[in-house]
């Protein structure tokens, strides 16, 4: 039988399937077969982002360990600000035109984001945040930012899923208000699922491989802040985010991990480590004795008279604290690189968690021959010059001797943190 005298014969038995019929005939006047529409189902949409990147679990048994409450999944990435991205050119000499594009890279972060579902997404170098805010809304996300002082555009922003995490106290650090250049910090305030609190911060520390008396005394900062918002909410778990640049092997990821340096032993220039990496372009001459200046030792430590420098806190990197893939790690259990461009192939982001917390899984970051082959980042499947660390954790049952700091001396480090300005 004919296509057309099949669809009479339908069109008088049911006029529903007769229009379906049609529309698969070819019958221009009928309206189309309709599918539901699945956003999800949209290109691209559901799979995960190129590179692949494997998670690391924990090792041991999770029913021997004590958590409390549903695992939460922590974002922290340098997105790679617009103006950056257009300034520092020279950095960024070898990758096409159409790559470097905020409308480019802007697809590419925002998918990413999205892709991995955190509960919480601390970025920086964000110059760009109503972008990124429209695509976050629309997954339930709340966002608040913070704009670095005097020409920099850009600033840090902490996204929170709201339907998990309340609001309770927002802090921020502008770092020149206390003569420690134009970086900023983030410091928020959690109520999780009505059970739990939790301190979040975001830092975006100062680049300039030179000043490790400056990235020092901001990281001492932000240490001195988070721990006394902690206490001030009943001594709360405290997770600490950001692009630190500093690297593993450096004095300042000493000061992070064991809580104390001494800083006479260091050079001010290498305190960041930023100019021995596997190939950091900011080298210095180190044949002269460096000598630091009283100002630079209280910029430093907060006391022009002290080189020993302390944090209230009792640290542990996500990363380092899951074993992963030997082509991805370095020898301190940190990733080899999570960032890549034509001057600098190495770590400078971390995840830092106190007690309170355990770090049940990390996502992967990529073996350096990976990298290499791209030449430099950002490409036309990854964003940004950074990658994105991912980890998730769970609250531990609190024990007597489980508070996130080391001293129990609240009054003298209050004093430090008016005195260190
Ligand atoms: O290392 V970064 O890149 O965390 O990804 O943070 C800073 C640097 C960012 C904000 O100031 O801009 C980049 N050479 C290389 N990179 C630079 C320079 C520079 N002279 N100045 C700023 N950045």
């Amino acid at each position: 039988m004919g296509a057309r005298r099949e669809l009479k014969r339908r069109r008088s038995e049911s006029p529903g399937l007769a229009r379906a019929a049609a529309a698969n005939a070819g019958d221009s006047a009928a309206p189309r077969d309709r599918g539901w529409y699945n956003p999800d189902r949209r290109k691209g949409r559901n799979r995960p982002p190129k590179p692949y990147r494997r998670w690391f679990e924990a090792e041991g048994d999770r029913s021997l360990s004590s958590s409390k409450g549903d695992s939460f999944l922590l974002i922290s990435y340098n997105i790679l600000g617009d103006n950056n991205a257009f300034n520092h050119r020279d950095l960024y000499w070898n990758i096409p035109c159409d790559i470097m594009k905020w409308n480019s890279r802007k697809g590419l972060i925002c998918r990413e984001i999205i892709h991995w579902n955190a509960d919480l997404v601390c970025l920086q170098e964000v110059d760009r945040y109503e972008d990124i805010l429209v695509h976050m809304k629309r997954k339930e996300y709340a966002g608040c930012y913070k704009g670095r002082s005097g020409d920099a555009k850009d600033g840090c922003a902490i996204f929170w899923k709201e339907k998990r995490f309340r609001l309770l106290e927002e802090e921020s650090i502008d770092f020149s208000s206390i003569g420690l250049r134009n970086n900023v910090a983030q410091l928020l305030v959690f109520e999780v699922d009505e059970a739990s609190k939790l301190v979040v911060g975001n830092i975006h520390v100062l680049f300039n491989p030179k000043r490790g008396d400056i990235k020092l005394g901001q990281i001492r900062m932000f240490l001195l802040k988070a721990d006394a918002l902690s206490r001030k909410w009943d001594s709360i778990p405290i997770l600490l985010a950001g692009d630190f640049n500093s690297t593993p092997d450096s004095a300042i990821y000493k000061f992070l991990s064991t809580s104390e340096l001494n800083i006479s032993e260091h050079d001010r220039r290498h305190l960041s480590g930023m100019d021995n990496c596997q190939f950091g372009l900011y080298a210095f001459p180190s044949f002269l004795k460096f000598k630091w200046t009283n100002d630079e030792v209280r910029n430093a430590t907060g006391y022009s008279k002290s080189e020993q420098v302390k944090h209230p806190l009792k640290l542990r990197s996500s990363y380092a604290t899951i074993q992963g893939n030997a082509r991805t790690r370095g020898p301190q259990g940190e990733p080899l690189a999570t960032s890549y461009h034509s001057k600098f192939l190495g770590t400078v982001d971390y995840i830092w968690y106190s007690t309170g917390l355990e770090c049940r899984k990390v996502l992967d970051t990529l073996p350096i021959d990976t990298l290499r082959k791209t030449g430099g980042l950002p490409t036309k499947e990854m964003g940004s010059d950074h990658l994105a660390l991912v980890a998730e954790f769970v609250f531990t049952e609190p024990s007597e001797l489980d508070h996130p700091h080391s001293t129990d001396d609240s009054a003298e480090e209050e004093t430090i943190i008016s005195k260190s300005v």
